[in-house]
């Protein structure tokens, strides 16, 4: 496949629709095809770190570490059960030596600038593309029991930290708030993940950058509780017709007589926290906002990669379950969520995806003081306007795409320096960074 081999652009449509990067992003800048492209590199079956690596263009693959530096005598491993640490602060766990207690890491590290990825797979390949962060040391990296991977090392000169995030917005929330408490300074975090697209021109293979920000969508299971209330209590029964293989009306509104009649037909969720108040399955928050620049210099990064005809810009939905939450229906569970797809994109039109952590990431940075600047960029994996699921050997090359610009844009964007104050803190508590 070539990145560029559809040619035409999207022109970028109205401000609440998902677009394509506007031509200007490139011009004047990078008028030669990135290096995946011009080597056609997407589709390969490698399946090889280092030959990804070579495919996008990286012709010397970093080392991955599969033990602590030698100057580590300490396994980078199993921090909480093998080694049984004594935790102290039951506010903010922390080992003796200032590890956190999930994530296992500590001050000196975690780099300020943190490419947040999904798998342990895709932080390794990505690995590939730093250098190491010292001369003479390898990539830092340390595995918690809990399967968090942190790896630390330099991206055209620049530190970074690679951290395995896993699913949802829990585990994003382990991963923003105990990294946020082992960095002094201003911090970057881009989230590179997969995705579904929802609508065009967002499609297989794109690389969709969140730059409107991201809503979260969210299963309120009270809308099954107040059904089984109702279904205790006669005289609250309405008799609203219709039906579906599980119970529902398309519009997510039970039509088994039991439920609330539908105060709206194509609506299946509140907008806001209460389905009290609406008597929705689903809830959606208001949207939370992408660092914009961040989020311009990653789009324009990407552009650069993979060609501008392949990057999208728009909002995406951070899901509580990559199925009711997300539409997918089956027989198995009554979800009430026939109609969910088709409500999202009508209420938000410049909708692009579908994936389950970028908005907790966002929500923490607006939340953080101005201490966090975060964006994501995710890679369409799956085609719900089509149905269509990416054959899986291109997605390697993808990863590594989003990579490349995802790192780019870190080691671009301005920081807030650590405070001399809390310089002069580390360093009396003998703070090393692996990265000196
Ligand atoms: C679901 O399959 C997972 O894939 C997406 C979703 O956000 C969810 O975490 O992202 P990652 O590929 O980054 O994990
Ligand atoms: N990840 C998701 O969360 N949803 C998809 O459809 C694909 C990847």
């Amino acid at each position: 496949m070539q990145l560029q081999g559809k040619g035409a652009r999207v022109a970028p449509g109205p401000p609440n629709q998902p677009r394509r990067a506007p031509q200007p992003l490139l011009l004047g800048r990078s008028s030669a095809p990135a290096p995946v492209s011009r080597r056609g590199a997407l589709g390969s079956s490698a399946t090889r770190p280092q030959d990804h690596a070579a495919l996008a263009g990286f012709s010397r693959p970093a080392t991955l570490l599969k033990a602590q530096e030698p100057d580590h005598a300490e396994s980078p491993s199993a921090v909480i059960g093998r080694l049984k640490p004594i935790y102290r602060d039951a506010n903010f766990p922390t080992d003796a030596q200032g590890r956190t207690y999930h994530l296992g890491t500590r001050e000196g590290e975690v780099a300020p600038r943190i490419l947040s990825v999904g798998t342990v797979t895709r932080a390794q390949l990505v690995a590939t593309l730093l250098q190491p962060p010292a001369p003479g040391r390898q990539l830092f990296q340390r595995v918690s029991s809990r399967g968090f991977h942190t790896i630390t090392g330099r991206f055209e000169g620049v530190p970074v930290s690679i951290v395995s995030t896993h699913m949802g917005m829990p585990n994003m929330d382990f991963v923003v708030r105990e990294n946020r408490a082992v960095v002094r300074g201003q911090m970057a975090i881009v989230r590179l993940g997969t995705c579904g697209a929802v609508q065009h021109p967002a499609k297989l293979g794109d690389l969709l950058v969140a730059s409107h920000g991201s809503i979260a969508v969210r299963r309120d299971a009270d809308y099954w509780s107040l059904l089984e209330r109702d279904e205790h209590q006669p005289s609250a029964r309405t008799a609203n017709g219709g039906g579906s293989s599980n119970g529902h009306t398309a519009n997510g509104h039970a039509a088994n007589g039991h439920g609330p009649a539908p105060a709206a037909p194509d609506v299946c969720f509140v907008e806001g926290p209460s389905a009290l108040a609406g008597r929705r399955p689903y809830s959606v928050s208001l949207p939370v906002r992408s660092d914009p620049y961040l989020a311009s210099i990653l789009v324009e990064a990407a552009a650069a990669v993979v060609g501008p005809g392949r990057v999208v810009q728009g909002l995406t939905a951070s899901a509580d379950s990559f199925y009711s939450s997300q539409g997918r229906t089956g027989p198995e569970f009554d979800d009430a969520n026939e109609g969910l797809l088709g409500a999202l994109t009508k209420a938000h039109p410049d909708l692009m995806s579908l994936e389950m952590e970028t908005f907790h990431l966002m929500d923490l940075a607006r939340c953080s003081k101005g201490s966090i600047r975060a964006t994501g960029i995710c890679v369409a994996l799956a085609e719900r306007y089509s149905n269509e699921f990416m054959e899986y050997s291109k997605l390697p090359a993808l990863e590594l795409a989003g990579g490349t610009a995802a790192l780019r844009a870190l080691a671009g964007v301005p920081l807030r320096e650590a405070t001399g104050e809390e310089l002069a803190a580390a360093a009396a508590k003998g703070v090393q960074y692996v990265w000196e």
